[in-house]
């Protein structure tokens, strides 16, 4: 057997494993609800692309162009030699802007990225265009306890956790990861990127495109379950909602029965009765005082703040208290 496919196809089938365990205990509870990271696999990964790019999908553009106006600010708050540390690095884009802005000798670069293969692929896309700059690629789920390498001598540790992928996590999951950012980071700083509470009407447009894109992502949850696991359901049963839930200032998503229905997953059954959903993901939004008050809980001084002339999405520099 080739040496690359004897780790591939375990490793597949833990992940396989693991996403019809969880897909079990979502269906089991009351009200049904699964991790948005299953959204995720390469059609996932493609839909959210398009999403990326949707007239009505503004967090994207919105923060490239801060990122495009404001590169050269926000690296100043750097400081001189800088380990950049990238969370959940995925294609590498935006980073670029950043990369672009600082003496590229100054700068060893850490993107953190679950899944290795698309990690190493998009370093080396990096490591092209960027001759002579020092990467370090960690192939890690960054939320859990996890070790960067050593900061060179003289330099600091910045974390970068762009596209507001934080309002994917529930309150306790941002807390926990500002937490163990501000321990693994002090000395430096993190630039987050946040999606800021806004008029219901924008926000809901962005969650529920006219071309279906969003819905397609949403769906795509079920069909990997159907492609990976063999799970049965009539896939015109489900239907796309997304909604703005003011009391938790969080886009919510779910995959709504439209019908009572069965779905079947490995020989258990489980029944939805009509309108009932399985949640998919909520995506939160922030006002800027609200995220910096939650980052100084876990141990960062509110910094420099960036935001579209909307006011629609924001960019913030946090300072980790020393170490
Ligand atoms: C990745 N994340 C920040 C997106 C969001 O807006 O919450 C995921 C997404 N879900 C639907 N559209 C985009």
């Amino acid at each position: 057997m080739k040496p690359g496919i004897e780790w591939r196809q375990p490793r597949a089938s833990a992940e396989n494993q693991q996403f019809a365990a969880d897909l079990h205990a979502a269906l089991s509870r009351a009200p049904k609800a699964i991790s948005p990271k299953y959204f995720y696999d390469e059609t996932g990964s493609r839909l959210f692309e398009r999403i990326c790019e949707l007239p009505e999908y503004y967090p994207t553009r919105t923060e490239l162009a801060l990122l495009r106006t404001h590169a050269a600010d926000m690296a100043a708050q750097f400081g001189g030699g800088v380990q950049l540390v990238e969370y959940g690095a995925g294609a590498l884009l935006k980073v670029r802007l950043l990369l672009d802005a600082l003496p590229r000798e100054t700068v060893q670069f850490v993107p953190v990225d679950i899944s290795g293969p698309h990690l190493l692929a998009a370093c080396d896309g990096l490591a092209g265009d960027y001759p002579g700059l020092a990467i370090q690629p960690l192939v890690a789920d960054f939320t859990r306890p996890h070790t960067l390498p050593p900061c060179p001598r003289g330099s600091r540790r910045v974390g970068f956790f762009p596209g507001s992928s934080i309002g994917n996590f529930t309150p306790a999951e941002a807390d926990a990861f500002l937490r163990l950012a501000a321990a693994e980071l002090a000395g430096g700083g993190l630039l987050i990127g946040i999606d800021l509470v806004k008029d219901e009407a924008v926000l809901h447009a962005a969650y529920n495109d006219a071309a279906g894109v969003t819905a397609a992502f949403n769906m795509n949850l079920l069909d990997r379950a159907a492609r990976e696991l063999g799970a049965e359901f009539p896939r015109d049963g489900f239907e796309h909602l997304a909604f703005y839930n003011p009391a938790y200032r969080r886009i919510e998503m779910h995959l709504r029965a439209t019908r009572a229905l069965d779905l079947q997953l490995g020989g258990e059954i489980y029944a939805f009765h009509e309108g009932e959903t399985l949640h998919t993901e909520h995506s939160h939004k922030y006002t800027v005082s609200g995220f910096q008050a939650m980052a100084a809980r876990a141990g960062f001084r509110p910094g420099k703040v960036w935001i579209d002339a909307n006011r629609w999405f924001a960019v913030l520099w946090l300072e980790a208290g020393p170490p």
